[in-house]
């Protein structure tokens, strides 16, 4: 087998990076090693940018997305028993974003391709890339039980964070930057109309909680927990009376409960790996970086890669030159590394570490008393919400 560009990986970044290339006449081949059903299930990001949205529409997986995605024209902050809404539109010049799950994104993403004909393959398990310093990179995979290669032009590591293309980076060319937080998110899936018309973020004395959803008859929510957790421990009752404890506010506002039909355990991390490239190998996604979700940018930092990488391929057949594929880590890092600032930010200052002194959770609550107070102080979470513009 041999292709352009093989891809490594079906999730958000390598189905939407197939769909770029295929658009732009340029061939490519996606390996996966889940089958399809684990893939369009795996419960995940919720918030798409303006950006994020423009792309998909733009490559033709916007028709569902139109009609069931939920724009949001803001989110709530909650803290010291208190609310308060950031309005997006007003204060970035007119930016939304729109919750649409990424379960969906990928449904119909996988759905275009196997209309079109573009070699996916599920349960393709990946075991190394090679010669990614060579002219013809080589992909080993195992499928059906069978160990195969595909010989490609480019390779791109779509695989997440724990795929197996970062490591073709040699060590010494690879620097990587990571934090672990000391808590995790214990995450449900809930049968029940969501309680708020927009996200709620909560800082409370007893850690942080979020109200999201998934449709208008489906609440998705979140709970700070110890690392370490067993779902098990949290039987639906107690994951309810907590979530309420957490989003109480002075006033009138009732958490409405109903019956949990997933619930999950989610470590949180920050990680950068850099360069995003080493000769014909790129990396993509959650494969090069990983944010705490409680930016809600990781999907739609997967998506900037991809759109600005498939931009350089389309670049490169056209004109033949690599410039733009030579510009790939640091246009991406740039963005990248705004994110994770941003992602830090919301993370620390919303959680409460185990460790944490009274003196630090008097800040956390200035800072949040200033983005209440201030338009400025609101607007930079706004802008950074709603996301940047892509170049
Ligand atoms: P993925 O989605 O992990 O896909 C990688 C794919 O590669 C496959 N794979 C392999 N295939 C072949 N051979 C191998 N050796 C392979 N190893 C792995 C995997 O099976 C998988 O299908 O990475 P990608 O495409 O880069 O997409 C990134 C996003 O999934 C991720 O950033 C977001 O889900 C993060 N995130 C959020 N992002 C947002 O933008 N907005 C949100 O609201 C948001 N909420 C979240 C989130 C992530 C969460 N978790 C679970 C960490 C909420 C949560 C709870
Ligand atoms: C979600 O809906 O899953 C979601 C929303 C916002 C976040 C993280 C997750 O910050």
């Amino acid at each position: 087998m041999h292709t352009t560009v093989g891809i490594v990986g079906g999730g958000p970044a390598g189905l939407l990076l197939a769909r770029l290339l295929r658009l732009r006449g340029i061939d490519c081949a996606v390996l996966e090693s889940r089958d399809r059903e684990y893939v369009e299930r795996r419960q995940r990001a919720g918030i798409l940018e303006q950006a994020t949205v423009d792309v998909l529409r733009a490559c033709g997986a916007g028709a569902r997305l139109d009609r069931e995605g939920l724009v949001h024209d803001g989110i709530e902050l909650r803290f010291d028993r208190r609310s308060h809404r950031i309005d997006f539109p007003s204060l970035t010049g007119g930016r939304r974003v729109t919750v649409y799950a990424q379960t969906e994104v990928v449904k119909d993403l996988t759905a275009l391709h196997l209309a079109d004909g573009v070699p996916l393959l599920f349960e393709a398990a990946v075991r190394a890339v090679e010669g990614a310093e060579g002219d013809r990179p080589v992909v080993r995979f195992e499928h059906e039980g069978r160990e195969r290669t595909l010989t490609c032009d480019w390779v791109v590591g779509c695989d997440g964070f724990h795929g197996v293309a970062r490591a073709a980076l040699p060590e010494h060319v690879r620097h990587t930057y990571e934090r672990t937080y000391p808590y995790s998110w214990l995450g449900v899936l809930a049968e029940v109309p969501p309680s708020c018309e927009e996200l709620v973020y909560a800082h409370s004395p007893r850690g942080f909680a979020l109200h999201s959803m998934r449709s208008p008859a489906v609440s998705r929510l979140y709970l700070q927990v110890p690392n370490g957790t067993d779902p098990a421990d949290w039987p639906d009752e107690r994951v309810w009376d907590e979530l309420a404890a957490r989003f109480a506010v002075d006033g009138d506002w009732t958490l409405e409960r109903g019956p949990i039909t997933s619930k999950a355990v989610l470590p949180m991390r920050s990680f950068v790996t850099e360069p995003m490239r080493h000769g014909r190998l790129f990396l993509a996604g959650d494969a090069a970086h990983i944010v705490p979700p409680t930016g809600a940018k990781g999907l739609n930092l997967a998506v900037s890669d991809v759109t600005v990488l498939a931009r350089a391929f389309a670049h490169l057949a056209r004109t033949g030159s690599a410039e733009l594929l030579d510009a790939y880590s640091d246009t991406c890092l740039r963005r990248v590394w705004r994110a994770e600032h941003f992602s830090y930010f919301m993370t620390t200052t919303l959680h409460t570490d185990p460790e944490q002194s009274p003196f630090t959770t008097r800040l956390q609550l200035a800072q949040l008393d200033r983005i209440a107070a201030s338009p400025h102080a609101a607007a930079e979470l706004a802008e950074n919400y709603t996301g940047l513009p892509l170049e």
